[in-house]
């Protein structure tokens, strides 16, 4: 594979990490950071790509990856580890805080001000596991297509300032190594629990399709657990809207 001149500088900072970047593959362009990470595998291989064309979001929707604005990247795992995904929004929101405030919306976003500045996406092949994360750090309104502008936000848009994406592509991979040794402890429950907290779902009342109740918890495999009028239910995707 071979590494994007223009865009190897994306790491170009040593990692402060145990686990991700055991191999790291840098390009310019790829389809999917994912599909590569699945395809190369190896624990902790680092695929990251300075443009997407065909970024992934869950259920086939598509995840807007344009060339130098944002970061595109996945980790391999040779395994899957209960609660990455949980995880890996925490890890993005403690490196997202450094530049302003976040909000975590269930499953896998993370938000400002309500708008989606980063999505994460786990796809599993056979053993084989991508964790994969999107993060808009410098575009501007007009650079998301018409139809993302009420929802989507970056980095830049909201701070007003440059940000180096470099920078928060090393906050973010330090935060997430450290998250994953936490779970590679066993200490999922913790992560889950921590989420809900951060999340401030507990004991909100939503909507998810057709079921309405208050949130109680999360169940061992992040399903949100709801206290409905027909007694417990579990909410294992789709959307959620507070009522
Ligand atoms: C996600 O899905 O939010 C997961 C996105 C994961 C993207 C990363 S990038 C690296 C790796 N390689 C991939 O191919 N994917 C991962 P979901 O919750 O289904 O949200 C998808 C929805 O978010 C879309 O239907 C749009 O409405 C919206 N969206 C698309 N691109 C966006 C962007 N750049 N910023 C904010 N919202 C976006």
């Amino acid at each position: 594979m071979s590494d994007g001149a223009a865009h190897a500088t994306l790491v170009s900072f040593p990692l402060d990490t145990e686990f991700i970047g055991a191999r790291i593959v840098v390009m310019d362009r790829v389809a999917s950071t994912n599909t590569s990470a699945l395809r190369l595998g190896g624990d902790g291989t680092l695929v990251i790509a300075d443009q997407q064309t065909a970024g992934r979001g869950r259920r086939g929707r598509a995840w807007h990856s344009v060339p130098g604005l944002g970061l595109w990247f996945s980790v391999a795992f040779e395994s899957l580890l209960p609660g990455i995904s949980f995880a890996a929004s925490l890890a993005v929101r403690d490196a997202l805080q450094t530049f302003c405030p976040t909000e975590l919306k269930w499953p896998n976003d993370v938000l400002i001000h309500g708008k989606k500045v980063c999505g994460v996406l786990v796809e599993q092949r056979g053993q084989r596991v991508a964790l994969g994360i999107g993060i808009n750090v410098c575009h501007r309104a007009e650079d998301f297509p018409e139809v993302l502008r009420e929802t989507a936000t970056s980095l830049e848009m909201v701070t007003g300032q440059p940000i180096d994406r470099r920078e928060v592509l090393r906050v973010v991979l330090t935060r997430l190594d450290e998250r994953i040794r936490v779970l590679k402890q066993g200490c999922h429950m913790e992560i889950l629990e921590e989420w809900l907290e951060a999340s401030n779902l507990r004991g909100r009342r939503i909507r998810a399709g057709e079921v309405e109740g208050s949130v109680t918890g999360l169940d061992p495999s992040g399903a949100l657990i709801l206290l409905t009028n027909q007694g417990e239910r579990r909410v294992i995707s789709g959307e959620i809207a507070p009522i």
